[in-house]
């Protein structure tokens, strides 16, 4: 056979090959989409966006490993409403259902603010509830201890070490709850855009919002008027007053409209009354101001927010945008709020070519440092603290056993502390002299926890779990004891005195991801994330 003719020979059988293995696929698919509606539409949702489980789309499994799909669907989830289907399906059934959770719907899923208006539930006080607590305890040194092992969150007396009560969350609670300026009242976010308002006082919820479909994280404004929900999917912000009434959502957008984005992170800035935003594909940081008094801004640069037909401007809930150099993953403010210190971490899918870190005044509305932090900061679990007369910021880093530690003024190192493996949490409180952090990134070094002098900046101690995973700190609220995660699904909240390093007492949890004080948090302690 000719050269030319046996070329073409193969070529046709290749795209018979190809053409069948698109049928096949396609079948598959067809397979797999009615597997689905059998056995999952119901929990998950028609359109995969959820209803009693989680939305189950490729935006909202990025995190879940193929193993980890497979096993799930296999045997269930421990704990919650997810059944196994090893009886009911075969493995390549199995296997054709999470191929097919991380395929698009089309078309997209929306989730507009008519929807978020309907998913809202209210529930009102009952008459003549009085405002007090139900427990005796000290409101201030509460903790909420969010485990994710069974969605559940737990409240514990921060004096006494009891848990006071226990309830059942939304599924998969990530990032800080955040209390009102009171402590009275706490609100949840829940990857799968869940918002819970719950009131720590008579131990009830009191309201819920879907703000989205995933969600990163929600902040509290300073004077607990105001809730903002930040997604990656839709791209939006999400507005609600305290009792979860949607006021507006914003899209997460360049000014003409032809890029969107999603939102990293908000914080809330209390000292300047504002919410800060970070988003992950655009490179500005917004700032929305509610002030009520804040002015429209005209320095140049245009910050009007297209609303509708009309123009928002950059005043009172008004976006007033900052342009970066890079979008930002994660973000931390210094004490005074008018800096921020962002980082960008260069992971896959991100527009950012390396990771890279940077100090972004809000006043200036530009970037006046770079900040000298390799590997993969994780700049939203650093601490600040006073330092040989100045005042430092110390940031674990998820990709280097090391805790960089950076001068405030002059934006240098000043010190890098080697830890047994990469972490992603570190806490201290203004009464210690220590900070601890965590390596639980590191699969032989996870069980230990390092405890550093805050004036030396050196090791002193460790504590350890052998084998399970020991993280997340958080001291009372007189800073006496540090209170540790063990990681596990039969895992613990145990109980450290803080000058000892002696474990005091454990409480049985079940992968207790975080724990917060209430009055650390509403202080803005600088050994706590706010
Ligand atoms: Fe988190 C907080 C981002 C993965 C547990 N995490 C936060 C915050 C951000 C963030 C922006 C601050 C929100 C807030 O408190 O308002 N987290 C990210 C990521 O980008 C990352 C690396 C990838 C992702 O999938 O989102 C990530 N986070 C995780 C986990 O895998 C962790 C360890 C387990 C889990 O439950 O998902 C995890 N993140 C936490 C916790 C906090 C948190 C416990 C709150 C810490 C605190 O003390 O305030």
């Amino acid at each position: 056979m000719a050269n030319a003719a046996r070329a073409t020979l193969v070529a046709g059988l290749c795209w018979m090959g190809v053409d069948m293995a698109r049928a096949q696929s396609a079948d598959q698919t067809v397979g797999a989409a009615s597997l689905y509606t059998e056995h999952c539409a119901a929990c998950h949702g028609a359109q995969r966006t959820g209803g009693m489980g989680p939305a189950l789309l490729p935006e909202s499994l990025t995190r879940l490993r193929s193993a980890e799909a497979l096993k799930v669907i296999a045997q269930g989830r421990v704990a919650t409403q997810m059944p196994g289907f090893a009886d009911k399906l075969s493995k390549e059934q199995i296997a054709a259902l999470a191929a097919f959770v991380r395929t698009p719907v089309l078309p997209a899923p929306e989730w507009a603010d008519a929807d978020i208006r309907a998913s809202r539930e209210f529930h009102p006080a009952p008459p003549n509830e009085p405002a007090k607590p139900v427990w005796d305890a000290d409101p201030m040194n509460l903790f909420v201890v969010v485990e994710g092992g069974d969605h559940h969150v737990s409240l514990v007396d921060g004096d006494k070490f009891e848990v006071i009560t226990r309830f059942a969350s939304r599924y998969a609670l990530h990032g800080g709850p955040k209390f009102t300026p009171d402590g009275r009242y706490v609100f949840f976010g829940s990857r799968d855009g869940w918002i819970t308002k719950y009131d720590l006082w008579r131990l009830r919820v009191v309201a819920e919002v879907r703000a989205g479909f995933n969600m990163r994280n929600v902040a509290v404004s300073g004077d607990g008027k105001w809730v903002m929900a930040a997604n990656y999917f839709p791209h939006t912000l999400a507005l609600f007053d305290a009792d979860l009434n949607l006021k507006q959502t914003y899209a997460a957008a360049t000014l003409d409209g032809k890029t969107t984005s999603r939102v990293s992170a908000v914080y809330d800035a209390e000292p300047r009354q504002s919410f800060v935003v970070a988003l992950k594909d655009i490179p500005e940081l917004w700032e929305i101001s509610y002030n009520p008094k804040a002015q429209p801004i005209f320095d140049g640069y245009v910050h009007d927010y297209k609303m509708g037909e009309g123009i928002a401007k950059s005043g009172f809930l008004g976006v007033r945008r900052t342009p970066l150099e890079q979008p930002l993953d994660d973000f931390f403010f210094d004490q005074s709020y008018a800096n921020v210190l962002g980082a960008t971490r260069g992971e896959e899918g991100s527009k950012a070519d390396g990771a890279s870190a940077q100090v972004v005044n809000l006043d200036a509305r530009s970037k006046i440092a770079e900040l000298p932090i390799a590997g993969m900061p994780h700049l939203g679990s650093g601490i600040t603290f006073a330092w040989n007369g100045s005042t430092v910021l110390a940031s674990p880093n998820l990709k280097d056993g090391a805790i960089d530690v950076i001068d405030m003024k002059t934006w240098k190192t000043v010190a890098t502390i080697p830890t047994p493996g990469p972490g992603f949490f570190m806490r201290s409180h203004e009464n210690t002299r220590f900070a601890w952090t965590d390596s639980m990134m590191s699969p032989t070094a996870r069980d230990t926890l390092t405890i550093i002098d805050k004036s030396t900046l050196k090791t002193v101690a460790e504590v350890k779990e052998p084998g399970k995973t020991l993280a997340h700190i958080e001291f009372t609220k007189d800073g006496k004891y540090a209170l540790a995660s063990v990681w596990e699904m039969d895992g613990a909240l145990v109980i450290y005195d803080a000058t000892t390093f002696k474990e005091v007492k454990r409480l049985p949890m079940s992968k207790p991801v975080g724990k917060y004080n209430v009055w650390n948090k509403i202080t803005r302690s600088e050994g706590t994330s706010h």
